[in-house]
């Protein structure tokens, strides 16, 4: 088996690497299987110098596996029909923040950089979801106040670099967020200057005046890598790559066409959708995939069904999920124009119906207390306060709450993922009846709103849910409703 670092890189126009335009923070699995891959087409296409410094802000486990092999690693398409293996090369370095906090302001503050895009999951904006407003309490928050050079968070490295090309006499950098947040990009601005404001109010306003922070809608689903997908690939190409990425075929990207000075790769010419206004785009997005991704991630996991795959194999989960879209999520969704909302359900069914991808119900299941506001909550709190009920939903809110209990179905201990799970757990091991349980995990307010833990209504309906599961299991739940 070849090693992958003895591939040269490919010849590229005019022989040496492009210049470093963008730094990436949160250099996970999803970003190298969709932006960095659009960047890299863009600039195959238009040209450009927008190689991308990935930035680790925890772990070093990326850099380890990445630098040895030049920072080339293989996006790998996954179709029903067969494995297709992609060379990717745009990502010129890996930096590890806690290692060299320094070397990672420098890249940032670099007047080569016109992008700093991020992808921290929902947790990494130390905000406070139910309001979007900056949790200064956030022990990251306090670390970035107290160390502004060793920034700790995601946002303390935004702020600090800003700074510093500020007092540079530099332009700032458009901040391009990649994550699943509804108006993430109004999301990070409006953390970004109340950070900055507890620093210097100058820097707050300077970049209020000429920053840029676009709304995107990201989408590709990409599972984690397993070793035995490393295997498969190295069986498939003759290399090892220590760091693949595992894709779906469908990918789409729209974005806000706000940037600094106007200066980005050339996206429109890969089929990025440039749009003024990305909050239809994303709407439909967090509702239709990203609420039934959570559906069936914990209705499956009780029912034990291991991936997103099985879990709509299954015939009840299927038609359970079809319901769930036709009944009650379409209803509320204003589709961007020309999408027909049928077709893209379907679209979504098959995507989840893949047997190429293997995504597991557990590791949707993860930080549950950060996902579910944006996914199911709000639609919840919506058609409750117009008196409609929506009994699947409630459903899937209720086998959450079963979830971060510990115990699945078969009696079997949950690995609970979450920033919250501890507290959660406690929560639900403290309460005795269903009606307790239920009442003491409503009370947690940085899930739950006022208004829907106000609701009578939904407090019945998602009790009863939750007796039923306890009762019957996740699994006869979802065939009552195809009863
Ligand atoms: C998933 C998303 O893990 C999860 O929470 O729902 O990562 C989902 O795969 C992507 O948003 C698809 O675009």
């Amino acid at each position: 088996m070849i090693d992958v670092t003895q591939l040269p890189r490919m010849a590229r126009k005019g022989g040496d690497l492009p210049g470093v335009g963008v730094v990436h923070l949160g250099l996970g699995a999803f970003y190298r299987a969709h932006a960095a891959i659009y960047i890299a087409e863009a600039m195959a296409t238009s040209g450009g110098d927008w190689g991308i410094i990935g930035v680790s802000l925890k772990s070093p486990t990326q850099a380890e596996r990445l630098k040895p092999q030049d920072c080339v690693y293989t996006a790998v398409e996954m179709a029903p029909d067969g494995t297709i293996p992609h060379r990717v090369e745009v990502v010129q370095d890996v930096l590890v923040a806690p290692h060299d906090p320094a070397a990672v302001l420098s890249a940032m503050a670099a007047e080569s950089v016109k992008i700093v895009t991020m992808t921290v999951t929902e947790k990494g904006y130390c905000h406070e979801p139910a309001t979007g407003k900056l949790n200064r309490d956030h022990p990251d928050i306090l670390a970035d106040l107290a160390n502004p050079d060793a920034p700790a968070s995601a946002l303390g490295y935004l702020v600090r670099a800003l700074e510093l090309r500020r007092k540079a006499g530099l332009r700032p950098f458009t901040v391009l967020t990649c994550d699943n947040l509804p108006d993430n990009g109004h999301v990070v601005k409006g953390v970004v200057l109340e950070l900055a404001g507890l620093i210097d109010p100058d820097l707050r306003d300077w970049i209020a005046a000429e920053g840029a922070f676009p709304c995107t809608m990201v989408d590709r689903i990409v599972p984690a890598t397993k070793p035995e997908d490393i295997e498969a690939l190295g069986q498939l190409t003759g290399y090892y790559d220590a760091s693949p990425v595992m894709m779906e075929p469908f990918r789409q990207w729209a974005v806000e066409d706000n940037f600094v000075d106007g200066l980005r790769p050339d996206l429109g010419a890969v089929g990025v959708e440039l749009v003024s206004n990305v909050t239809p785009f994303e709407d439909m997005k967090l509702r239709c995939l990203n609420g039934t991704h959570s559906t069936l991630a914990y209705l499956g996991y009780l029912g034990g069904l291991e991936t997103i795959c099985d879990a709509v194999s299954d015939p009840h989960y299927a038609a359970f999920i079809k319901d769930v879209w036709a009944k009650e999520i379409v209803p509320g969704v204003t589709a961007p124009e020309g999408v027909d909302l049928t077709a893209y359900t379907a679209q979504l069914f098959e995507r989840y119906a893949n047997p190429a991808i293997r995504h597991l119900t557990w590791q949707i299941a993860m930080d549950g207390s950060q996902k579910l506001p944006q996914r199911i909550l709000f639609q919840l709190e919506e058609a409750f306060a117009a008196g409609r009920a929506m009994p699947r939903l409630t459903l899937a809110v209720a086998a959450w709450m079963r979830y971060v209990g510990g115990t699945d179905d078969a009696g079997q201990p949950i690995d609970v993922r979450d920033p919250l799970a501890e507290r959660l757990r406690a929560l639900s091991d403290g309460a005795q009846t269903a009606a307790d349980k239920v009442a003491a995990l409503l009370s947690v307010r940085e899930v739950f709103s006022d208004a829907l833990r106000g609701n009578a209504d939904f407090v019945a309906d998602v009790t009863a849910a939750y007796e039923g599961l306890a009762a019957h299991g996740a699994r006869a739940m979802v065939e009552k409703y195809n009863a």
